[in-house]
């Protein structure tokens, strides 16, 4: 059997599943805070155009606004400086076969748990490696923090005194993910994909910094990641063609075994 006549016949059994790992999508999504010399990104506004009335007897629908890095969203290379310059930086000019890759998912939660600020480390990956072999070349490397139970924006942002604390990845790691790798991209359970502390690092935003520098790509506020395996689950990221976008929400799908 051909491989696609398979996956539909596996989807159709029940021997595959599609997981979504998307956020819902509205006014209560959560939205990142910088400090506030920087520009803010708005949240989600949705305004009825018409709803079986006046303005549309027989048709319901809205207008939206928000920024690009809203709820469960992509990055591209281009939104960052280090990667401002590549080809096909922006999400109009990635080739689509670029958004689907084998997914590698990194189970921290015990960490995390312990530590809010918790940071993966090369030595974290390699251990990861040993159980299930090498990260292999494009793939989309998922961060399993625990964090997506945090459904109170409040928690889910965990802004203290002196900033927000979540979990992200040390330079080094994001470094042998990107150039040693060559994975597509990483993705998190956080609003970001830097730490929630990481503005005070060197380089600041290291995660952003060094992906985006190398081409690769982010994905954020993820949920569902439990519902993964280590390996063998394939994930589909697909961001709005926006001209010269620097990221979008997306719906975020993974298929994987049931
Ligand atoms: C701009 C500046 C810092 C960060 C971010 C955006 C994001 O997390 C994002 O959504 O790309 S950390
Ligand atoms: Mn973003």
């Amino acid at each position: 059997m051909s491989v696609l006549k398979q996956l539909v016949a596996e989807l159709n059994s029940g021997a595959l599943k599609v997981v979504d790992l998307t956020q819902p999508l509205g006014p209560d999504t959560p939205v990142i805070g910088l400090p506030e010399m920087f520009g803010a990104s708005p949240g989600v506004t949705m305004k009825v155009i018409s709803r079986f009335d006046d303005k549309g007897p027989a048709w319901y629908w809205n207008t939206i606004s928000m920024g690009e890095h809203t709820g469960t969203h992509f990055d591209a290379p281009v939104h960052w400086i280090t990667g401002k310059d590549l080809p096909d930086n922006a999400c109009d000019t990635i080739p689509a076969k670029r958004f689907v890759g084998p997914a590698c998912v990194i189970d921290v939660t015990a960490d995390v748990a312990k530590d809010e600020d918790f940071l993966l480390t090369p030595a974290r990956i390699e251990a990861w490696e040993k159980e299930h072999g090498k990260i292999p070349a494009g793939a989309w490397v998922l961060l399993r923090t625990g964090w997506n139970t945090r459904t109170d924006p409040a928690k889910f942002l965990n802004v203290g005194e002196n900033g927000p604390h979540s979990p992200g990845f040390h330079a080094d790691a994001s470094r042998l993910l990107a150039n040693d790798r060559n994975v597509l991209g990483v993705g998190v359970e956080t609003v970001g994909t830097d730490a929630g502390q990481a503005g005070g690092f060197d380089p600041p935003f290291p995660n952003h910094t060094i992906m985006h520098g190398a081409g690769k790509f982010g994905l954020a506020s993820l949920r569902n990641l439990d519902q993964l395996p280590a390996t063998g689950a394939v994930v589909i990221a697909a961001p709005l063609k926006l001209v010269n976008g620097s990221g979008s929400p997306l719906r975020v799908l993974a298929l994987a075994p049931a």
